[in-house]
């Protein structure tokens, strides 16, 4: 099977979140996969029915909160008129950052993953729940997750090993 083309769509009130996708973007690039490195509300919500491997990565931001740069996309993605399968060809992963001092912690990232999967998306990892508050900062779950995500991509993807 060839090579993916990688989308990375992003979420970001303060930067954390667009630092976190443009490292992925980088370890895209090492293992030579095509990669696009985007915030959500410049993308075009409506291609992704067309993509096959998407990662989103998303902070949650006032209490439970969207960032501004995918208020458009979270609108259009809970739209009740989109069908149950429409993202079934969509092979994706959401990672989340957020911090467990907040009553509605990685609210963003569990809610996004939830509606994914409702619209047919498979998901390659479980949602990772990054927290400020873990003694050695959002990296200690960003790094194992990223790991895993890329033994996922592998599998599915043995051109890229
Ligand atoms: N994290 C949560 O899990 N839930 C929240 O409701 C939440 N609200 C926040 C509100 C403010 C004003 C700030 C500054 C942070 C909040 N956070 C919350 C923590 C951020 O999600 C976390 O710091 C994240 O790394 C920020 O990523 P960003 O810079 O990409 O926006």
């Amino acid at each position: 099977m060839a090579a993916p083309a990688l989308l990375v769509l992003f979420g970001s009130q303060t930067g954390t979140a667009q630092d976190t996708a443009q490292r992925v973007g980088r370890q895209a690039q090492r293992r030579r996969l095509k990669v696009r490195v985007l915030p959500l509300d410049g993308y075009n919500v409506a291609d992704l029915i067309s993509e096959s491997l998407v990662v989103f990565v998303c902070s949650t931001t006032g209490q439970g909160d969207p960032p501004d740069n995918m208020k458009n996309f979270w609108r259009f993605l809970f739209r009740k008129s989109l069908p149950a399968g429409s993202l079934s060809c969509l092979d994706c992963a959401v990672l989340g950052l957020g911090d467990s001092s907040y009553p509605k912690f990685n609210f963003v990232a569990k809610k996004l993953q939830k509606r994914l999967v409702q619209l047919g998306a498979a998901m390659l990892v479980p949602v990772g729940l990054a927290d400020d508050q873990h003694d050695l900062g959002p990296d200690a779950v960003i790094d194992p997750w990223l790991q895993s995500f890329w033994e996922k991509v592998l599998v599915l993807y043995p051109v890229l090993s």
